[in-house]
């Protein structure tokens, strides 16, 4: 857990700056979007400005977070303040800041704020504020913003909610405790209304008779292996260039694969033409080994979420190479749990 000593350096560098630039990385979520806006009207009502930046579209399902439209893709000049926010990991922060920028962000502080347990390797001199304890950078964000006393005005009380409910999935995480609850509690007497957010929510996640019918098939296409404990989804360039406009493929049934009984490890890859292939990781409680999954392919997360990136331009050798990595790990996790 960071110490308030680490806060009052944030403070610090944060009370010293004039432009502060924002950044997520390459997968933005609901925490990094809701993080982000929140450091914005905090940040604002410190004086600061304050650009948002990130170096891909704000999915149409984040449409729900008020001002996901004044995140920008175009890297801002003379900021003396970078915060990077909800990972550190240099793979998915590599698109998100491109060498000419590595140098432009170097001539000033940067603070990393996050919560994943994978440590970061990046290319500059950066403040870590890592926590694993909460259960999303708002949280995290949440806890500085008490103890340096900075200002929570109601929309950025609505972001920092909007953040812990989207990583904790509506506060029913393993990862999710009383101090989170609290949090929330605290941030909606700030006036803010859990059910305007979710009614709003809602409506963006609804689907279109075409992605129904595309989730059917892709319903169809699941593999089982190692006995049914591992359910894989593989989504080619053709559907991800077709819908994901319109919906995320791997999100359409990477939960329903999770909940197929027998199920310990559900895993989407996503094939790219330039040869990336992605995947998306989701664990079962019997089996908390999507970060240890996703290590082995050069990515990170947490035990039931995680994600990598890598690249091939043959995709059965590496589905082969997964489906033996999760065999292993499987074995080692219950022969820890058994030893
Ligand atoms: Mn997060």
């Amino acid at each position: 857990m960071p110490t308030p000593a680490l806060f009052t350096d944030v403070d610090n560098l944060v009370r010293a700056a004039n432009h502060i630039v924002v950044i997520q990385a390459e997968n933005p979520d609901g925490d990094s979007l809701g993080s982000s806006l929140a450091l914005e009207e905090i940040l604002g009502d410190l004086g600061k400005k304050v650009t948002l930046y990130c170096p891909v579209n704000i999915p149409k399902y984040l449409g729900y977070i008020q001002g996901w439209d004044r995140v920008v893709d175009d890297f801002p000049n003379n900021f003396d303040l970078t915060i990077i926010v909800d990972t550190a990991s240099a793979v998915l922060l590599e698109r998100a800041i491109i060498p000419e920028q590595v140098a432009q962000i170097a001539q000033h502080p940067v603070i990393v704020l996050d919560h994943h347990l994978t440590e970061g390797t990046l290319p500059f001199t950066h403040t870590a504020v890592t926590d694993t304890t909460v259960v999303a950078t708002g949280e995290l964000i949440y806890n500085i913003a008490q103890s340096c006393a900075w200002p929570l005005n109601k929309m950025a009380s609505e972001q920092l909610i909007i953040s812990i409910l989207a990583d904790s999935l509506g506060l029913m995480t393993e990862a999710t405790t009383a101090k989170t609850i609290r949090a929330v509690a605290n941030l909606v007497d700030n006036g803010v209304s859990l059910s305007t957010i979710d009614n709003r929510r809602r409506e963006f996640m609804k689907k279109s008779p075409a992605i129904l019918a595309y989730k059917g098939r892709l319903l169809q296409r699941i593999e089982y292996h190692l006995d049914g404990a591992l359910a894989l989804i593989h989504v080619p360039w053709e559907e991800i260039a077709e819908y994901s406009d319109q919906y995320n493929p791997s999100v359409l049934v990477i939960d329903e694969m999770r909940l197929v009984t027998g199920v310990r490890v559900a895993i989407a890859l996503k094939t790219y033409p330039d040869g990336k292939i992605t995947g998306k990781i989701r664990g079962n409680p019997d089996a908390k080994v999507a970060e240890t999954i996703a290590g082995f392919f050069g990515g990170g997360g947490h035990p039931y979420v995680a994600g990598f990136r890598t690249y091939s331009d043959n995709y059965e050798s590496v589905k082969h190479e997964l489906i033996a990595t999760v065999d292993r790990v499987l074995q080692a996790y219950d022969h820890d749990k058994t030893a």
